[in-house]
């Protein structure tokens, strides 16, 4: 079989450039991410051997193999998307474990781990040594829950003894200051209004003393195309991380416009929040798999602090093929 390797950013222009080179039918028989994006590795169709059925037909013929197809039931009531099934499914392809019928014991584990192995995460948002997320702001469309999340991490962080400072840029509405500085007073820390880059800028030497400052921003639509370089100009003046808080239950479509207009910004992890609001999550997850993304955070409720987890990128998979995982949170 001509083997051809392809190495793209994103998992998905990864795929693009082999459904380019090797057609719609292109056979990938390995798929895993690297340091600097994703690698798939493929095959024309016409280089595979195509096996047939007793009625002569193409097993390829059919959209998933039969021993997959179970799998691909779950994970797409689940809401993933054929394209990241594809890519574990084809990945399998490259294993011993058997495809032709379903029952084979290894597969249900065996594609969690495919699938897992796609999922990047980003669990240095909360490291104390992360210089990098020391500034954190939190972006995204209007009630995602960026506020709440915010909330979530500082208490999170005022709990492993950490001291915090927040400040907030959305001054677009006086309720949402107000909610901001409910928590903040909760919490016992400093908090404050910026209201331009240059306002923030001054702001930040006051907090030298505090291992964190959160940044809580105007939530704005992806398609309002004049506040992305106004935020960018704010985070840039703030030397902030960037956290992109989606809701869960987005449609991959409308993920996909979100990820794209907040992109530009340079977006350094993503939390899906309202996980416990949807029963088909993997459109959001499989879109952040799509783009590359790394996953900090799960968010699983309104309640501050409680319902937030780290990203466990096994639990996810576990979770997408519906497996149960020994101390699973997720
Ligand atoms: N069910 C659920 N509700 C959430 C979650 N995160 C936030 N919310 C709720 O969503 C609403 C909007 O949250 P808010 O933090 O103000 O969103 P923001 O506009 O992005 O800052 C509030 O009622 C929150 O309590 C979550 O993970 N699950
Ligand atoms: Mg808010």
């Amino acid at each position: 079989m001509l083997l051809k390797r392809f190495e793209a950013k994103t998992l998905a222009e990864a795929l693009e450039h082999v459904r380019a080179d090797c057609g719609a039918d292109a056979l990938v028989v390995e798929t895993r991410p690297t340091r600097t994006g994703y690698l798939v590795v493929a095959a024309r169709p016409e280089a595979a051997p195509i096996k047939r059925d007793q009625t002569g037909t193409s097993t390829f013929l059919s959209k998933w193999t039969r021993g997959f197809q179970p799998l691909a039931d779950v994970a797409t009531d689940f809401g993933m998307t054929t394209n990241v099934l594809r890519a574990v499914e084809r990945a399998l392809l490259g294993t011993k474990v058997d495809l032709s019928r379903p029952g084979d014991p290894a597969l249900p584990s065996l594609s969690a781990r495919v699938l897992s192995a796609l999922v990047r995460t980003e669990l240095r948002v909360e490291d104390r040594d992360a210089a990098k997320f020391r500034t954190l702001a939190l972006v995204g469309p209007t009630g995602v829950g960026k506020t709440t999340t915010l909330a979530k991490l500082a208490a999170r962080a005022r709990s492993r003894g950490e001291r915090v400072a927040i400040i907030t840029l959305d001054t677009y509405r006086i309720a949402a200051v107000e909610q901001l500085r409910a928590f903040a007073d909760m919490l016992d820390v400093p908090f404050s209004v910026a209201f331009t880059p240059t306002d923030l800028r001054r702001q930040m030497p006051h907090h030298s003393d505090c291992a964190r400052i959160f940044v809580d921003t105007t939530g704005r639509s992806p398609r309002d195309h004049e506040a992305m370089p106004l935020l960018e100009g704010n985070l840039r003046a703030g030397g902030c991380a960037t956290l992109l808080c989606l809701a869960a239950g987005t449609r991959a479509r409308d993920c996909k416009v979100v990820l794209d207009a907040y992109e530009p910004l340079g977006l350094d992890a993503v939390c899906l929040t309202k996980w416990d609001e949807t029963v088909a999550p993997g459109e959001a997850l499989a879109t952040v798999i799509e783009h590359g993304l790394p996953l900090s955070h799960l968010c699983l409720g309104q309640e501050v602090p409680a319902d937030i987890v780290t990203a466990d990128a096994e639990q996810i998979a576990s979770a997408v093929f519906n497996l149960e995982v020994a101390g699973a949170t997720a």
